[in-house]
């Protein structure tokens, strides 16, 4: 077994925005200060296990292309170890203090739920041990409920009594480990949990088993002792054609209809958003508003491309959009910054791994720096407040705050004859502002 899977590349550090070394930050200081808090600890970065190091660039069209010599092929336990030793090493020497995992991302699937479960125990202690040798820490776990042919038709929504029992199966033993191995929050992204025709699809039949199984979930969450938030991820297609929880507003109006508000989250995805037909930053706001932005995978799709590209993020507009409302509602707190995002096909080599990581941290570093600018600047902020001044007094701030009737309104609106005062909406002058710090 190598000692080292990255043998030429030594800790990445932070050089400046003067630096030419490709293999060095240029914005991204851990210890920097942004707003009276570590650029580290705003950020929080991860890394994902699937695309970082599953993900071999095979596409519909072709094969693999990408040299990673912890993928030897075998489907072993062994194997396994050896990827969890290539993946902390990659996570240390990029210095991001996170990673996430689906369980059978981290170790084989057996032929048996109870071979599945001991390749996990297996694994799941080495990881714990090179958690505690590295002090990187588990930013969130999740249960691969849509990889394994069972799970055609769905998982926590299947047609099968007996294959929703083993998406539990799978999600309680995820949860264990999660738990055991410190992991600050709980993923469920619905990998099948949708429909393809509704000729054979019984939706509220559907829809009520994943609430089922949701409560089953935070039962379980509360016997086990674990306490970090879950987080619902939407998507709006791929793999199915309609996906339940198509966005934050259906995720959110589906946690409220089942009675599970208090225990989730939401992880917003940027490619996720774009598929949706939404901006990262609508969706942002749209689970901000309702108090439950929890955390985010940090990708972004092509204009030109209609699918889930999973790009690296480095489109300085996203960045900073996306910090402006982090920062907006309070920053993390047990979420953070996990780069679900895969290097192209072409990128083959492993030091593209630590480019596009690089790039990828990079940019949210530049976008929390822009964030934080146009915070103190001010301008921006004070043009909104200042757009919506009728409400803090008169009869504004009198049907703000749920005393005012219709017969109030029109009242006041009879008094008026017409509103001779309204003002322009200066989009054009707002975005040459928001270019000013860009
Ligand atoms: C799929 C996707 C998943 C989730 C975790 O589009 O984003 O990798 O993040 O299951
Ligand atoms: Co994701």
């Amino acid at each position: 077994m190598p000692k080292e899977f990255f043998p030429r590349i030594s800790a990445i550090r932070f050089e400046g925005p003067d630096s030419k070394n490709p293999l060095a930050f240029k914005h991204y200081d851990a210890e920097a200060l942004v707003e009276g808090r570590s650029m580290k600890e705003h950020l929080r970065f991860a890394v994902v296990y699937w695309h970082t190091m599953r993900g071999a660039g095979a596409d519909m069209f072709g094969w693999g292309t990408a040299q990673r010599t912890w993928q030897t092929g075998e489907g072993t336990v062994k194997e396994a170890i050896q990827r969890a030793r290539a993946m902390f090493e990659f996570v240390g020497k990029l210095g991001a203090p996170f990673y996430c995992w689906h369980d059978r991302d981290v170790a084989p699937h057996g032929k048996t739920l109870a071979e599945s479960n001991k390749n996990f125990d297996a694994v799941g202690k080495e990881l714990k041990k090179l958690q505690k040798d590295s002090g990187i820490g588990l930013l969130w776990g999740t249960a691969q409920n849509f990889v394994h042919p069972r799970y055609m038709h769905g998982a926590a929504t299947s047609c099968s009594a007996d294959v929703y029992c083993f998406a539990a199966a799978q999600v309680k033993k995820a949860l264990e480990w999660t738990h055991e191995l410190d992991g600050q929050g709980y993923v469920f992204w619905g990998g099948r949990e949708g429909y393809s025709t509704l000729l054979n699809t019984d939706l509220k039949r559907e829809m009520d088993h994943l609430g089922r199984f949701m409560h089953m979930a935070v039962d379980y969450k509360k016997k086990l002792g674990f306490k970090g938030p879950f987080y619902i991820e939407p998507k709006p297609k791929e793999p199915t054609k309609h996906q339940y929880d198509s966005d934050a507003a259906a995720c959110l109006n589906f946690l409220r209809e089942y009675n599970l508000l208090d225990h989730f989250k939401l992880n917003i995805e940027t490619n996720h958003a774009t598929l949706a037909g939404h901006t990262m930053q609508h969706e942002l706001e749209v689970a901000g508003a309702a108090g439950a932005l929890g955390s985010i995978d940090a990708n972004m799709g092509d204009v030109m491309l209609g699918w889930d590209t999973d790009q690296f993020p480095t489109d300085l507009y996203l960045t900073s959009q996306v910090m402006l409302s982090i920062l907006k509602y309070g920053g993390f707190t047990t979420g953070g910054t996990n780069f679900d995002a895969k290097v192209r096909r072409e990128s083959f080599e492993p030091v593209d791994l630590f480019h596009a990581h690089i790039a990828g941290m990079d940019a949210f570093a530049r976008g929390l720096k822009i964030a934080a600018a146009i915070r103190k600047d001010g301008r921006l902020g004070k043009f909104v407040a200042d757009r919506y001044r009728s409400w803090d007094r008169g009869i504004g701030a009198k049907i703000e705050a749920g005393k005012a009737t219709f017969s109030d309104c029109e009242k006041h609106a009879l008094r008026l004859g017409e509103v001779t005062d309204l003002e322009s909406g200066r989009q054009e002058l707002l975005e040459a502002i928001y270019n000013e710090f860009l």
